[in-house]
């Protein structure tokens, strides 16, 4: 069914604490995690709980989860203290542009100067 957990998924697996991660934040709808291959001095990732292979499709079904993992993102930021810096919210989507797993992800990435466009 929509939403529910993959057994072959890595993210619903940190979700269900099957695969530890350095887990910086939580709420009732997403978790938030340092990436495992950091980019930048901050590098978290922000996933909705419930299972969707990206952001396009979480926001289709379930768009009060998908602000939620905005809303946690900027809530990193500030955590983080790249708030007042400046971030990236970054939502790859499609092998084509880089995305490597297939359960929705907001990376947040900061504390370093940010080129535009992005590669
Ligand atoms: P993307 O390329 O947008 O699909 O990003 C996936 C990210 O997930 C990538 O930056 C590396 C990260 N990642 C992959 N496996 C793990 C893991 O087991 N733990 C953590 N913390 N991050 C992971």
């Amino acid at each position: 069914m929509a939403g529910e957990p993959q057994t072959d998924c890595l993210f619903c697996k940190i979700v269900s604490g099957d695969i530890p991660a350095t887990i910086v934040r939580e709420s009732d709808t997403t978790v938030a995690f340092r990436d495992i291959n950091p980019q930048a001095p901050t590098h978290v990732l922000v996933i909705p709980k419930v299972h969707y292979p990206d952001a396009a499709s979480l926001a289709a079904a379930e768009p009060q989860i998908a602000a939620d993992v905005l809303h946690e993102a900027g809530a990193v930021a500030a955590d983080e203290k790249v708030d007042s810096t400046g971030y990236r919210i970054i939502l790859n989507t499609g092998s084509g542009a880089g995305q490597t797993v297939f359960h929705a992800h907001a990376h947040v990435l900061g504390g370093r100067g940010l080129q535009w466009p992005p590669g």
